[in-house]
């Protein structure tokens, strides 16, 4: 995965949060300093994590947790919008007819990224096609040429001329067809003049509909000063950060961008045609973090506002009445499977092995456990091991089912007990002993 360390880090703060005995100052205080911690290692300003770490503070502890959502997961959330924020917006690729221009510095990966985006463009049904106006480094035509020829785009370039204007006018004549055309530009050690000359006279010729800033991320948050720089010389409308698979600063590349007016287009995770990913910030995120398909979880809890009592807090704290699991019976059954509830927060991601019904009951279960649960008393109900066979056959008579119906309620009960006293490890959630529970 991309940013392993970071996602890691972060990972394991979250866990932190998921262990908690309790969510309060203390814990949200030592969770944002992991996480500061998490993103200062991966180069991100610390101006940036500074205030990221106050708005998960402030959030946290004064915004009440939306409906259908506990303390913990309402932590969680807020992690995961901030993270979102730092990132600023991702940049609007159409599939559609377009002009690129890519720009950079020598070794950023605009002769890589261009035969990528060719790629992308051509495996989504559009004609694209390829113009090399890098006439300033040795081999630039072949490295594009080769590239250009295994993906099966077109490729136009005019070997020993180097005058790039004059080749990129008469290409663009020549792929004047195409539905998508990308031209690839020289670069230089540092924006100098000549190269902000050339960029501009290109530019000129080429009169792109994007273009295209490709940054390598082991620059870190040094990105921002050059996506500043050309943007004010040209103007930029996307970026593409490179080589996110070999660096541990990429956090900072990433998160410099949104200083800039601009946005993070893709993003280069390797060295092959096929390692380029459009980039998406909330998908971006719940990777990192692990959490799968986190956004469409939140919103369907947030829709759900009436099963405020599905309560996390209370189910790893070991104590789990009648009350409790039928409660949870209830949340879930609005939610939706357990398992996905559990793939929201981190636990799901730790290999647990959780079936679908053990939450859910149908319909019918559950009106007849309510009518069994109504028959008991108070006590039976917070502590149901009292609960002996002649009380059995009392209840199952008030309730008005069988004798084994309320047996296999009290079965259910003492299952789910169990697994939840196991998973928070008597009262601390301890992620070892869980794991080798479930033979990991
Ligand atoms: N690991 C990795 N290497 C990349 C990536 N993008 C480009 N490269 C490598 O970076 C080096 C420079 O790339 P190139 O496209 O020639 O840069 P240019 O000078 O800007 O055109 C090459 O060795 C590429 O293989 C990436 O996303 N991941
Ligand atoms: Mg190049």
């Amino acid at each position: 995965m991309v940013l392993d360390k970071l996602g890691g880090s972060l990972q394991d703060a979250l866990r932190k949060l998921v262990g908690a005995g309790r969510i309060d100052e203390k814990i949200v205080d030592e969770v944002v300093r992991d996480i500061q911690r998490a993103m200062l290692q991966a180069d991100v300003n610390v101006k940036h994590v500074m205030a990221l770490s106050q708005k998960i503070k402030q959030r946290s502890l004064k915004e009440e947790p939306p409906g259908g959502m506990n303390s913990r997961e309402h932590v969680i959330r807020i992690v995961y919008q901030e993270l979102i924020n730092i990132l600023g917006k991702s940049a609007n690729v159409k599939l559609a007819s377009q002009t690129i221009m890519m720009v950079g510095l020598q070794g950023s990966g605009k002769t890589t990224t261009t035969a990528k985006l060719a790629r992308y463009f051509q495996r989504k049904g559009l004609k694209t096609a390829v113009i090399c106006a890098d006439t300033y480094r040795l081999g630039a035509y072949d490295q594009l040429k080769t590239l250009c020829e295994r993906s099966g785009v077109f490729f136009y370039g005019e070997k020993d001329v180097k005058d790039a204007v004059a080749i990129v006018q008469r290409g663009l004549k020549v792929i004047e067809k195409y539905d998508v055309k990308i031209v690839d530009t020289a670069g230089r050690h540092a924006l100098e003049k000549d190269l902000i000359k050339e960029m501009e006279d290109i530019h000129q010729a080429v009169k792109p509909d994007h273009k295209f800033l490709v940054l390598d991320a082991a620059m870190g948050q040094l990105a921002s000063d050059q996506a500043k720089a050309f943007n004010s010389s040209i103007g930029i409308t996307g970026v593409v950060i490179t080589k996110l698979d070999g660096t541990a600063k990429g956090g900072g590349a990433l998160s410099a961008v949104s200083d800039t007016d601009s946005a993070i287009a893709f993003i280069g995770v390797g060295e092959t045609p096929d390692d380029l990913e459009k980039f998406e910030a909330d998908r971006f995120i719940s990777r990192l973090l692990g959490m799968g398909d986190i956004k469409s979880l939140l919103e369907k809890a947030q829709e759900s506002i009436d099963v405020e009592d599905f309560d996390m807090e209370s189910m790893l704290s070991g104590k789990f009445t009648l009350k409790d699991m039928y409660k949870q019976m209830e949340a879930v059954n609005k939610m939706g499977p357990l398992k996905q509830v559990m793939s929201m927060i981190p636990l799901g991601k730790l290999g647990m092995k959780v079936s679908d019904d053990m939450f859910a009951g149908t319909q019918e279960k559950m009106k007849k456990y309510k009518y069994i649960m109504d028959s008991m008393t108070d006590k039976e109900l917070e502590d149901p091991k009292h609960i002996n066979s002649p009380r059995i056959t009392r209840i199952a008579r008030g309730s008005g089912v069988k004798y084994d119906e309320v047996r296999e309620l009290l079965k259910y009960h003492k299952t789910m007990q169990k697994t939840m006293k196991g998973l928070s490890g008597g009262g601390k959630f301890n992620i070892q002993k869980m794991m080798k529970k479930f033979g990991m």
